[in-house]
């Protein structure tokens, strides 16, 4: 498996014309290496694999990346990629430039001034795009502690207890399930902050009236899951109905009609015209979807800004919501597996609008 992704690297970086690649990344440390440390950074070249890490790492590393010669640094990162590059007579290098501090880039270039060193964006990123059965299959393994937490949820959520004791009470609840995490800050928003589309959960008592969004996750077995359900506290007067039903009809529109071949922005598109026509487009500022994997925010973006066609194995949320400021928002969000006619829906939670 590892084999294959570092192949699919390696070719990318032949055909840039590089004899090496540094790879900065957390997460794509992982998927091209296995090694789940905090720290370290993978060398490759055109026939050798490297992971360099410091003392704490090195049997772990050992163990959890086989395909890698695993090299100990204690001082300067950048002697030890020196070193490695010298005897290797390399000439140019490519690193990621979204993830490397400006004092490592000083110091690579001033540290190794014989090597050329070009910036690229995404190389592995794009590969991760795609995800294998293993994959889907643990993401699919998140979703459903995420859905079993929102099931849990709805029996405890009432008036008179904080946004915080709720976020808290899903995330034991995920760790109960065997998560290592929270894929991101839990968002408990209820009331007026349910207009917030990133409320962290905060202090505020739920309310009777609150329409409360509840957008969670957990890392599970390192991939993410990520899912967002808006409950209302006893019954909805008119406007909160109307508003949620938009958000549902939006979201449902997009997920009938996702399959591979549509670009990102197509898919977007259908959503947010359809909360335009009814006259809801300014209150929906945020793309419609993400990509999902290692990295609760990944490529591709289902945004009018991104034209990547979509692609079976794809993983990627569906998203819309509609946010009033000052009085409140709806968010309706799933998890789906492209497929070649259509999508495989990971988040199974009932989406009429639940009244507590
Ligand atoms: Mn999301």
């Amino acid at each position: 498996m590892f084999k294959v992704r570092i192949e699919k690297l390696r070719k990318k970086i032949t055909q840039l014309g590089l004899d090496a690649f540094l790879v900065m990344a957390p997460e794509n440390r992982r998927y091209l290496s296995g090694f789940t440390g905090s720290s370290g950074v993978l060398l490759i070249t055109k026939n050798q694999n490297f992971l360099l890490t410091d003392f704490r790492y090195i049997d772990q590393a050992k163990i959890e990346a086989p395909d890698f010669q695993v090299i100990r640094y204690d001082g300067s990162l950048v002697e030890t990629i020196k070193n490695i590059l010298e005897r290797l007579f390399i000439e140019t290098l490519g690193f990621e430039e979204d993830f490397i501090t400006y004092k490592q880039y000083r110091e690579l270039r001033e540290g190794i001034p014989k090597i050329k060193i070009f910036p690229e964006a995404g190389l592995v990123e794009k590969i991760r795009m795609i995800k294998d059965q293993e994959e889907i299959a643990t993401i699919a393994r998140a979703a459903k502690v995420a859905d079993e937490a929102f099931n849990y949820i709805l029996g405890k959520i009432r008036p008179g207890l904080t946004e915080i004791e709720i976020a808290l009470e899903l995330e034991f609840f995920m760790r109960s399930q065997g998560a290592s995490s929270t894929s991101f800050s839990t968002i408990v928003a209820s009331g007026a902050r349910s207009a917030l589309p990133h409320g962290v959960a905060s202090e505020k008592l739920i309310e009777k009236g609150d329409f409360v969004t509840l957008d969670f996750g957990c890392i599970y077995q390192g991939y993410c899951s990520d899912m967002t359900r808006t409950v209302v506290i006893g019954e909805p007067d008119r406007k909160q109905r109307e508003v949620y039903q938009v958000v549902l009809e939006a979201q449902i529109l997009a997920l009938e009609n996702i399959k591979a071949g549509m670009s990102c922005q197509e898919i977007d598109a259908l959503s947010r015209t359809y909360i335009a026509e009814k006259g809801y487009g300014q209150y929906f500022g945020h793309g419609l979807g993400h990509g999902v994997g290692l990295a609760v925010h990944e490529h591709p973006s289902l945004s009018p800004r991104d034209n990547t066609e979509l692609v079976p194995n794809m993983v990627v949320t569906v998203e819309p919501g509609i946010y009033l400021p000052g009085w409140g928002g709806v968010r309706i969000e799933d998890l789906v597996v492209v497929e070649e006619a259509g999508l495989k829906n990971l988040t199974d939670s009932p989406k009429d609008l639940i009244v507590i």
